[in-house]
């Protein structure tokens, strides 16, 4: 039977045009564990350079991009560095598009080594995700917050932490009109590795 429960209203912690829900126990911790050891194993980690205030510095994590091979063919230039997805990377993506009737085909992988790699303010609005994206993201490993801030300068920052085997789904206004990122936690000695599947479209 379809997994329905992210429509649960009590998984919906949602403020004003920021519509999300999480799912605490998507997968077992168990599992969550033995996908965390593969994932950081074999997936070919980068490190890109990014440009802050006219400085290039690597990126303060590592990260992994795959999408379906219709779509790479289809709109390379959009996908340029994509790899075809993988069997369990292929299963968990079925698996998250039957929860949410989002055909998800694209997943952007992010490895947090420690609590000292980190993701700045920002919201997935690129062009090609649409107007009102549904992403579903993934956690394995060590626990780490998320902050949400609105766009539009208001003081209330929400926060969620996002234990292991955990299902973030962001969907409505969330990215129009909120930022989210995830702090340093100097404490945090143990990896991460985030999943967020995206259903990209012509740019
Ligand atoms: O690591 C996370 O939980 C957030 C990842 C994220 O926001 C992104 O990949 O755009
Ligand atoms: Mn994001």
């Amino acid at each position: 039977m379809q997994q329905r429960d992210w429509l649960d209203p009590s998984l919906d912690i949602s403020r004003k045009h920021l519509a999300i829900r999480l799912l605490p126990e998507f997968i077992s911790s168990a599992r969550a564990d033995i996908l965390l050891k593969h994932l950081i194993d074999n997936t070919p980690w980068q490190q890109p350079r990014v440009k802050v205030y006219g400085k290039w510095h690597p990126t303060p994590r590592l990260v992994s991009f795959y999408a379906d091979e219709k779509l790479s063919y289809g709109y390379s230039q959009t996908l340029h560095g994509a790899l075809p997805l993988t069997t369990t990377l292929f299963d968990l993506k079925t698996r998250i598009s039957q929860l949410t009737s989002i055909p998800f085909n694209a997943v952007l992988l992010n490895y947090y080594r420690d609590g000292r790699d980190t993701m700045g303010w920002h919201a997935d609005d690129e062009k090609e995700l649409g107007v009102q994206p549904t992403i579903a993201s993934l956690s394995l490993g060590a626990a780490r917050d998320i902050h949400f801030k609105s766009r539009n300068g208001g003081e209330e920052l929400v926060k969620l932490n996002l234990p292991s085997g955990s299902l973030l789904i962001m969907d409505g206004d969330t990215q129009h009109y909120w930022l989210h990122h995830i702090p340093k936690r100097a404490k945090c000695t143990t990896p991460r590795v985030n999943l967020t599947f995206r259903n990209i479209g012509p740019a």
